[in-house]
């Protein structure tokens, strides 16, 4: 069963895997958001690529989901020796990534193509696919102003109130024909557990992806990010409030609105289900919190079985 997954950060990572864990190699693509991509010190960063690369090659760190397991920090203690303020924390061996992939990208390869090598030498069995080659930033609108992504996420601890997301370059940026292909081709399309304004926002918001998406003959299933009115993680519930949106599963439901069959929601938000399929979708209440890889693997199976059912 072909399936192509939408996803930002950690919540989308963790599906993703337990997706690859439960298809057959090769036969999971997923789309990933990159516009917080930025360039400490002239590197390419692209943190939600790398921590979906690294989670679906088993070498993602375990306690905090971003960076490598077994991480140094040497080169970030030599740069704050020189007076850089060091707030983003870029290790040693994912200090390989980024030289690599800039050089790459310097030489003129794509970020579709880079990805797909550093992903391959890592193991990957899948396809990991930016969703898009060109630059997009996400700037977020503050009372202390207009606010660079990391510099807001990071820096910042996500402690400003989001009164507005601005995606810089979405305009004159596509999904890639790498990302057409893996919705068109899909049997089923999974929107992961991420946060709806800053991880799949900008995906949805390229020009031609809702086209697309609609157009794919796939099922499309959401896993919601919102259990109990709380994020499972980050400041999703936050931006969803200061966005003006309910902080729900039902106000995930919303935002997807025209785009999905089906809704996944954790058992804790089961009371919502009619309010969901009044949006038009079905819903699945079932265990939606992955504490452990063996939870990943079976909530991607039963998001997987809901579906294909949906399709029939
Ligand atoms: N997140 C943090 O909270 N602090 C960091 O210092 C940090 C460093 C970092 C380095 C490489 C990388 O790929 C990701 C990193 N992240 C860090 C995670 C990342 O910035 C965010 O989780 C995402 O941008 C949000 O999806």
């Amino acid at each position: 069963m072909k399936v192509c997954a939408l996803a930002g950060g950690v919540g989308g990572a963790k599906l993703s895997v337990g997706l690859q864990d439960a298809l057959a190699p090769g036969d999971l693509s997923v789309v990933v958001n990159t516009a917080d991509d930025f360039d400490p010190w002239g590197l390419r960063v692209c943190p939600d690529l790398d921590t979906v690369m690294y989670t679906l090659a088993g070498v993602a760190n375990p306690e905090t989901g971003w960076g490598l397991v077994n991480e140094s920090f040497a080169f970030l203690g030599m740069l704050s020796g020189y007076g850089e303020n060091t707030w983003f924390k870029l290790g040693d061996r994912d200090l390989a990534t980024h030289v690599l992939r800039t050089q790459k990208l310097g030489a003129g390869e794509t970020l579709t193509g880079v990805t797909a090598e550093l992903s391959r030498a890592l193991g990957v069995p899948g396809r990991i696919l930016p969703m898009c080659d060109e630059k997009v930033s996400t700037l977020l609108k503050t009372p202390a102003g207009l606010l660079e992504f990391q510099e807001y996420f990071v820096r910042r601890r996500q402690g400003d109130e989001v009164l507005g997301v601005d995606l810089k370059g979405i305009e004159d940026a596509r999904p890639t024909e790498a990302v057409l292909e893996a919705v068109s081709g899909a049997d089923v399309i999974v929107f992961c557990p991420s946060n709806p304004v800053v991880s799949l926002g900008p995906i949805l918001s390229l020009p031609g992806m809702r086209g697309a998406l609609a157009a794919a003959p796939a099922p499309k299933v959401a896993v919601s990010p919102i259990v109990g009115g709380k994020a499972l993680k980050g400041p999703a519930d936050r931006m969803l409030s200061s966005l003006g949106h309910a902080v729900s599963s039902t106000g995930v439901a919303a935002m997807y609105e025209g785009l999905l069959d089906g809704m996944v929601v954790d058992r804790a938000d089961e009371d919502e289900g009619e309010d969901i399929e009044r949006l038009g979708m079905r819903v699945l209440a079932t265990d939606a919190v992955m504490r452990d890889r063996p939870d990943r693997g079976r909530l991607a199976r039963e998001v997987l079985e809901f579906g294909a059912g949906l399709g029939a």
